[in-house]
């Protein structure tokens, strides 16, 4: 999508002058991998419009292949606003009937799909069509199983109250789809606004038997469930000039970790060094920190550490 940001805190109604950037949980995701130095590739549908160049010239200048991504002549690119609010930034969506909406079951055989390691889903595109989330269905459903040869699924929950018609549909969906992923991510406060479920233990159980389950807990910290064993990372304390795209950027670090082959502990430190640096921008889509800034926490002790 296209984003249009007030530049200060001020709300939506009062600002004279907005910018324009990017935005969208899973190009989020995709830049952040490849500033972290992996390749990767987004699948998405835009408008044969001004958004939609800006959204193709700054992803490929941050060097993710968008040679798969369809333009579609007859609807627009999706475009939203954020609002600036006590605590929190409120985001005004125009993207019913956009292009992306349009996607569908079909794009699950792209071949840049088969030759991916992890494929990155998330409940956005679950919600902002009946097609979409055929799309996710197919991808996440339309497996043998858990095909160990094929990518590896991954599923960030990312709730977006205002996509949805009805909570309990929300509720009932983002929990089947996640179910039936290899990786899941979720927020605590999203898992108890969704699932009533608070304590990070139980969130996890809800998932079972998915083997790989992040359960994010904003400054507190985030805790891997991997094959029964549990691994606690503090967050890194930072400055918040606002959280959105944080999520996103820490699902970045995080799969980078898992595509190095990384141990838990690291793959967390490397999600939130790369959440800190979206907490410390407006944009939701930070520039990564250089590797050899982010490496050396890697491996330092735990009291070192936060
Ligand atoms: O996670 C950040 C995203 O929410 C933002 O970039 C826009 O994908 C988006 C959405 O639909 O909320």
């Amino acid at each position: 999508m296209a984003v249009l940001s007030p530049p200060d805190a001020r709300p939506l109604a009062e600002q004279p002058v907005l910018s324009l950037a990017i935005g969208g949980a899973e190009s989020n995701v995709a830049c952040g991998l490849a500033g972290l130095g992996h390749r990767a590739a987004w699948l998405s549908r835009l408008g044969d419009d001004p958004f939609a160049r800006r959204i193709l010239a700054e992803l490929t200048a941050r060097g993710v292949d968008v040679s798969a991504v369809e333009a579609d002549p007859d609807r627009p690119t999706g475009v939203y606003f954020k609002d600036p609010g006590p605590g929190r930034t409120r985001t005004h969506y125009y993207r019913g009937g956009s292009a992306a909406t349009r996607m569908g079951p079909e794009l699950a055989r792209q071949p840049v799909l088969r030759r991916a390691r992890i494929v990155h889903l998330s409940g956005v595109a679950a919600a902002i069509s009946d097609s979409c989330a055929g799309l996710v269905e197919a991808l996440l459903f339309g497996r043998e199983g858990r095909d160990l040869r094929g990518p590896v699924v991954s599923f960030d929950v990312n709730h977006r109250p205002a996509l949805w018609r009805d909570g309990a549909a929300a509720a009932r969906r983002l929990l089947a789809f996640a179910r039936a992923a290899d990786m899941v991510f979720v927020g605590r406060d999203e898992a108890e606004e969704l699932w009533g479920t608070a304590r990070p233990d139980d969130i996890a159980a809800l998932f079972d038997p998915v083997p790989l389950v992040v359960v994010k807990d904003a400054e507190h910290g985030a805790a891997s469930y991997a094959h029964g064993s549990r691994t606690f990372v503090p967050s890194l304390p930072t400055k918040v000039v606002e959280p959105v795209g944080a999520g996103d950027a820490f699902a970045a670090g995080y799969l980078a970790g898992v595509l190095e082959n990384r141990d838990e502990r690291s793959r967390l430190r490397l999600g939130h060094l790369a959440a800190a640096a979206a907490l410390r921008t407006r944009d939701d889509v930070p520039v990564m920190p250089p590797r050899a800034e982010t490496d050396p926490y890697l491996a330092l002790d735990d009291d070192a550490w936060a």
